[in-house]
């Protein structure tokens, strides 16, 4: 054993600035033998109308209500919503037992009238209404609430109930556990340099290209130097902006663009829909100014080695703080060398 630290061999801890959380690396794992258990990947082609489906257009949701035959994205208040805009004002500060009654919304958005398509497969254009679509969103309820929560749990291994596109916003009175942290730091950060945290990140992610997956003009995609999990990117601004609806159109067609190419790359790395959770992050909206604050965008995908094994977050992770195998350079090398046609398209190509 040399005497020299080897980051692609020495376990370490790396620092996650953003929620003040340290992660531990420990790449030899990578090579262990895996025999628990295996997910069943679903490469089944949908058909682009199903009739059983509560999210296509012109179906009965699960409490009778009509969808509208729409032809391009449509929200509509969630039927089970896990929050209420009307819940009594109530609370209680009493040492260990202490609750606060929480006012908000939730909405199912969804990306695209045709059942058989995700975001990788949906054109820049339509990309770009999804886009306008959250923008709209956040709008709208960031004049109502503090906190507005965009995000898609995509593939029923992230607990997606249904396989049509979609995501939801949640918006909601409180800011909730993860971005309060993050208010912090970034907070800490802008006021011991002067700039934004995630600016900077940017910044000297594309100026070193070791974890950077795509860029273009206006936003980059990295799997940061923090990640927890194996395949986690983090989408962000290569300007200053604090919220998604302050992007203007071209922006935001550069967005649709660099969406389409990290969600293609995804499900080219196993040849499958790759399964993810991911959310936005404006700056809350507590009439306060943000300026330590950037817009951005997490992916979090569960699979580590193929389409049927994932990372599980347990023992260790659940007990102690998240740890990672394969390291964020080598997700990052390994997410860079995949085509960003989508995979379907050649098999159609080539069929
Ligand atoms: P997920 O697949 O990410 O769970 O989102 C689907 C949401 O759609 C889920 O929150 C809602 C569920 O409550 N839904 C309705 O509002 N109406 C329906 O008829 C079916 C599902």
């Amino acid at each position: 054993m040399g005497t020299s630290f080897d980051p692609t061999n020495d376990p370490h801890r790396r620092y996650n600035p953003l929620l003040g959380e340290w992660v531990l690396v420990s790449p030899h794992r990578a090579k262990r033998p895996w025999q628990g258990q295996s997910e069943e990947p679903n490469n089944e082609q949908k058909p682009s109308y199903d009739p059983t489906c509560y999210l296509c257009p012109g179906n009965t949701r699960v409490n009778g209500e009509v969808n509208e035959k729409y032809t391009g994205t449509y929200v509509f208040e969630n039927d089970f919503a896990a929050l209420k805009k009307d819940t009594v004002q109530d609370g209680e500060d009493s040492g260990l037992f202490r609750f606060e009654t929480e006012q908000g919304c939730s909405r199912v958005i969804c990306f695209s009238p045709d059942h058989s398509k995700t975001l990788p497969e949906l054109t820049d254009e339509e990309r770009f209404d999804v886009v306008n679509c959250w923008k709209e969103q956040t709008e709208e309820l960031g004049q109502l609430y503090t906190w507005v929560q965009v995000f898609e749990n995509k593939g029923s291994m992230m607990g997606c109930s249904n396989p049509h596109p979609h995501g939801q916003v949640w918006a909601q009175k409180h800011i909730p556990s993860d971005p309060a942290k993050k208010v912090v730091q970034l907070g800490e950060y802008y006021r011991e340099n002067g700039r934004p945290m995630l600016l900077d990140y940017a910044e000297q992610e594309v100026a070193k290209q070791e974890r950077v997956v795509c860029q273009n003009d206006h936003w980059v995609v990295v799997v940061p130097y923090w990640a927890a999990w194996p395949f986690e990117t983090l989408l962000l601004p290569r300007f200053n902006v604090q919220a998604l609806h302050h992007i203007n159109d071209e922006q935001g067609k550069a967005l649709a663009s660099i969406i389409g190419e990290i969600t293609a790359r995804y499900d080219n790395l196993f040849e499958t829909s790759f399964p993810y959770s991911m959310g936005w992050h404006s700056a809350p909206f507590d009439k306060q100014e943000h300026p330590e604050w950037t817009l951005h965008a997490h992916f979090f995908p569960p699979l580590l080695r193929s389409a049927s094994v994932r990372k599980f977050m347990v023992g260790y992770e659940m007990m102690a703080e998240a740890q990672r195998d394969l390291t964020p350079e080598q997700a990052a090398d390994r997410l860079k060398a995949l085509p960003t046609v989508h995979y379907k398209k050649n098999e159609k190509s080539n069929g």
